[in-house]
């Protein structure tokens, strides 16, 4: 049944003049990274509704992340998060993670939970404060070592909520001093993704509210400091996938947090709401990976694709789950682009063409292809329902209510 689905599938590929063993090949380096906050109680502005069975300790939160790799075989790192995470010996939380086939990603710093920083963290117009933050980013660097982590991922709540609240541009020199200080003390082998935000929690501005403000800080600090794109920070009807390829094209695109969003930095699973868009943004980093530029393949080589949802009602491994698999649906989809078709079509000023050539490839149902590429590696051909089935999710009831929140 599979066999013969894939094919048929692929007889329309070919037709179309795709290479599938290419497709298949890039599938199967897809990495997904996962959030530890989106495994413990968490939520958006409002009520935090506890669940039953979520995780107690970090190390359980591992214990979760390892579900959703083992049943995807697509997120293999976890992303953690300082202070929620915050354990006596990260060496034991990074042993017991490679116990369970996995490795700990991003480390993330909070600078927004302490109530020193109701007026802002590293931009704070108390020296003490903004000490307090940079040392705490500094720390950061430190567990990123026993942990084993590439990247430190920085994002800011940072910002004043009305006009002349804030001097907006000694907070810009504050802001750099801090992430001067941190990249100071990166070693090599590590970098530092800065992410921005539109607004909120802050509503009149945000000291690092869009891409160029990160870009900017990135390129004053130097090559190992990269901007992070996480899909819900934008205004409404920003073109993220435009932002993407112009950070490429400059080898400043880092990593993203991919979530999805209706109206605001709404934290739900990725690709529930606009897929296309999801899509579109795999388009351009396929795109740029054929460039004959090799630092242009390099950085899309280096992309860290991570996910950053909270979920306030979902069942929380199933909605990773979801996430993981859509994020791996629209790549798929994306892999099938006719780059030639789209370049001859741009080339005779076709525009139709060209954009009937980009989502000819987003119309195609990659099913067979993916459960071809589950069953090559021994992975349940829909992973959801196996996670449904299984135990598991009944043995984690014992841990009760009240678990770890983030
Ligand atoms: C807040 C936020 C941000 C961070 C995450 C930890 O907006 O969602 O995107 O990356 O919290
Ligand atoms: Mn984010
Ligand atoms: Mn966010």
């Amino acid at each position: 049944m599979i066999d013969r689905a894939y094919a048929l599938f692929e007889e329309q590929q070919q037709a179309r003049g795709i290479n599938l063993d290419l497709v298949k090949q890039k599938l199967q380096q897809l990495r997904i990274e996962t959030p530890s906050w989106g495994y413990g109680d968490s939520g958006t502005r409002f009520k935090v509704y506890q669940k039953n069975g979520v995780p107690r300790t970090p190390l359980e939160k591992m214990e979760d992340a390892a579900q959703v790799h083992a049943l995807t075989g697509l997120a293999p790192s976890v992303a953690i998060h300082i202070p929620w995470d915050k354990v006596e010996d990260y060496g034991k939380l990074r042993s017991h993670a490679e116990s369970l086939g996995l490795r700990i990603g991003a480390v993330n710093p909070n600078l927004f939970q302490d109530d020193d920083y109701m007026l802002g963290s590293v931009t704070n117009s108390d020296a003490i404060i903004r000490r307090k933050a940079t040392n705490h980013l500094l720390e950061c660097v430190d567990i990123a070592k026993e942990t084993g982590s590439r990247d430190i991922s920085l994002w800011f709540a940072d910002g004043t909520n009305y006009p002349g609240q804030g001097h907006i541009r000694k907070r810009k020199a504050w802001m750099y001093e801090a992430l001067e200080e941190l990249y100071k003390k990166l070693i090599p082998q590590m970098r530092m993704l800065i992410e921005y935000k539109s607004f909120e929690p802050a509503f009149y501005h945000t000291d690092l509210a869009d891409w160029g403000m990160a870009y900017q800080m990135a390129m004053k600090l130097g090559p190992q400091a990269e901007v992070l794109v996480d899909t819900g920070h934008h205004a409404q009807g920003t073109n993220v996938e435009h932002i993407v390829a112009y950070l490429i094209d400059e080898k400043r695109l880092g990593g993203f947090h991919f979530n999805a969003r209706k109206y605001a930095d709404d934290d739900l699973i990725v690709g529930s709401m606009n897929p296309y868009e999801l899509f579109l943004i795999f388009y351009q980093i396929i795109s740029a990976s054929e460039d004959q530029d090799a630092s242009i393949v390099q950085t899309v080589n280096n992309i860290a694709y991570m996910i950053d949802q909270s979920h306030n009602i979902e069942q929380k491994i199933p909605a990773m789950i979801r996430s993981v698999l859509n994020v791996q649906t629209q790549f798929a989809k994306a892999l099938l682009v006719n780059h030639a078709e789209v370049e001859a079509a741009q080339a005779r000023n076709d525009v139709l063409g060209a954009e009937d050539a980009v989502r000819q490839a987003y119309e195609c149902d990659v099913t067979p292809l993916l459960h071809m590429i589950r069953e090559e590696q021994h992975l349940p051909l829909n992973p959801m329902k196996a996670y449904l089935e299984g135990s598991y999710d009944q043995a984690i009831q014992v841990r009760g209510k009240g678990g770890a929140s983030w």
